[in-house]
């Protein structure tokens, strides 16, 4: 069996560098909402999310990404004070606690904005700049590195009738035009990272296509991000809920890895960082290449 090279790549992050390629970097997910699909309402409370994160940093988590509004389709849209309010005290105290970069999951730019003021170094927007036209210029500003994701549609009407030709071409050109836009926005190329969007406008079979086919995203020359933790693709295999999906993540970021992945976002960090451990033991010599 032959597995995809991970290119390496050394992304620019506030005043770090993050070393991506030689092994997974494992993203835990702090959702400081009362309605995340999987964990809402768990961590609302400050205090439960910042010991939250600092837990997901015990279990291996190498980054957190603090989360202030649910992506879910039909999730109540969140204010900007609001999630500003939610997101800002927990990014402020984790910042302060750890080295570890922390990343605000957020479409809005005055959220990206103070995000970044108050200590997140990364900045997560599922609607990849453009929800927000001074979503780019905000980023451009700063030192921030910038996850681009892809969606088909809007957060609320993504999952309606999701369709494609080719949903790994469709996807790869999308997130090509958006990388084009960041580095119009003048975002240097190495603080970009991609990221297919799994579950955002897309069925299961467009998921699972996806991610068969991960290794053609690497044509876009950027370390590849992959979220597929805990989704419902998973509940429509297993037929089971969000918090018994842990087997069913663990077998898509292990896949994933394989073809080449270099993050993961993913809820249940101490499971899926020793798998991690394993497969990137398994695949350590497919051949990594410094690709800058
Ligand atoms: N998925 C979710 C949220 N943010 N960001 C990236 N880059 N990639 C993803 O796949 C991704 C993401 C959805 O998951 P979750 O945060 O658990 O749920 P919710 O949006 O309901 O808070």
């Amino acid at each position: 069996m032959s597995f995809a090279p991970r290119p390496r790549f050394s992304v620019p992050c506030g005043a770090t560098v993050l070393e991506l390629g030689a092994r997974t970097a494992i993203l835990g997910i702090v959702n400081v909402t009362p309605d995340s699909f999987s964990d809402g309402g768990r961590f609302v409370d400050p205090e439960a999310a910042v010991a939250h994160g600092l837990a997901l940093l015990g279990e291996g988590a190498h980054a957190l990404d603090v989360g202030g509004e649910s992506t879910r389709p039909g999730a109540a849209p969140v204010a900007a004070e609001e999630e500003e309010r939610r997101v800002l005290p927990v990014i402020r105290a984790l910042a302060r606690q750890t080295r570890a970069p922390i990343s605000v999951d957020t479409t809005k730019a005055r959220v990206a904005a103070a995000a970044l003021d108050a200590g997140a170094v990364i900045v997560n927007d599922v609607s990849a700049g453009l929800d927000d036209p001074e979503m780019l210029p905000t980023v451009a500003r700063g030192a921030a590195a910038l996850v681009l994701k892809h969606r088909q549609g809007t957060s609320a009407t993504m999952q309606v009738a999701p369709r494609y030709d080719d949903v790994v071409g469709e996807v790869r050109d999308h997130l090509a035009g958006r990388l084009r836009a960041a580095l119009a926005a003048g975002i240097a190329a190495a603080r970009l990272l991609v990221d297919p969007g799994i579950g955002f406008g897309k069925t299961l079979e467009h998921n699972l296509e996806i991610l068969r086919r991960l290794e053609a995203f690497h044509a876009l020359g950027r370390p590849l991000l992959v979220g597929p933790s805990r989704k419902n693709f998973l509940g429509r295999i297993l037929d089971l809920p969000p918090d018994q999906r842990v087997e069913g993540t663990a077998a898509a970021v292990a896949l994933a890895i394989a073809a080449g992945a270099h993050v993961v976002r993913v809820h249940d960090v101490r499971a899926i960082a020793r798998v991690a451990r394993v497969a990137d033991a398994i695949v350590a010599d497919a051949g990594g290449d410094s690709a800058g």
